[in-house]
């Protein structure tokens, strides 16, 4: 069985454990590949990037995070990122064939006439990718374990962590995003401008806030300091634990 005709297979399986419009997502997106894979299939053409599927429902982060920005977000902001990433790698097998790490990780080595496109819209896929993750239903609190004690003597405390994070996030003049990286071994907490990932700052990812409008607009208007007070309820610590440790390899 090719990779084709398994994912589709599967996607159908999987179809009657899902929501109707999780199952929708699961099929429409079946024939494409993963992430994850490096390289071509060599039986198939390359296959496109695709928008992967929420791991919960649209509502599971009410009150905080309202049910038809998590849709738009990701079904629509999302989606347009991926469907333009596929537009500007058409014709290049070669970049179709990597990972979107490594492609963004090599911008530099990206054809001139496409690299803005590719770090826009494929950093918009990454940075949207891994943001879905940092949530969950239930999530909030505060982290544990080597996180929680790097945070406390990296910034004083979990409440001065988050003060610097907040700051960030109102000091990122437009759109763009907050982050928590290891950078040199190092916690650091930065921003970027637009959808320019962390590996544009030098470092891994452990935690980071989408601060681009369509993240909050619908919910707290202009209040982008609302939302960020907000997201803390949602945020998904093991995840970020799970990062951290990753980042520190
Ligand atoms: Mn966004």
């Amino acid at each position: 069985m090719n990779r084709r005709k398994f994912l589709v297979s599967s996607g159908i399986v999987g179809a009657g454990f899902l929501g109707a419009s999780a199952a929708a997502r699961e099929v429409s997106h079946a024939v494409t590949r993963s992430d994850s894979d490096s390289h071509l299939n060599l039986e198939d053409k390359p296959v496109a990037f695709t928008v992967p599927p929420l791991s919960y429902p649209f509502d599971a982060l009410e009150p905080y995070i309202d049910a038809k920005t998590m849709e738009i977000h990701h079904d629509k902001h999302h989606g347009a990122y991926v469907t333009n990433l596929n537009k500007a790698l058409d014709g290049h097998a070669d970049l179709q064939a990597k990972s979107i790490d490594d492609l963004l990780k090599g911008l530099d080595t990206i054809p001139e006439n496409i690299r803005t496109a590719v770090r826009n819209n494929g950093g918009g896929h990454w940075n949207h990718t891994l943001f879905w993750q940092l949530m969950k239903k239930g999530g909030g609190g505060e982290p544990k374990g080597d996180l929680a004690a790097a945070l406390n003597s990296t910034f004083g405390s979990f409440a001065g962590f988050k003060d610097k994070l907040k700051a960030a996030g109102l000091g990122r003049f437009g759109s763009g995003w907050a982050w928590l990286i290891v950078k040199d071994g190092k916690l650091v907490v930065d921003s970027t401008p637009n959808q320019d990932t962390p590996y544009l700052l030098g470092g891994k990812a452990v935690l980071g806030i989408d601060v681009w409008e369509h993240a909050y607009y619908l919910k707290y208007q202009n209040l982008r300091g609302d939302y960020i007070d907000a997201w803390w309820n949602v945020v998904n610590w093991d995840k970020a634990a799970e990062l951290y440790v990753a980042a520190r390899k």
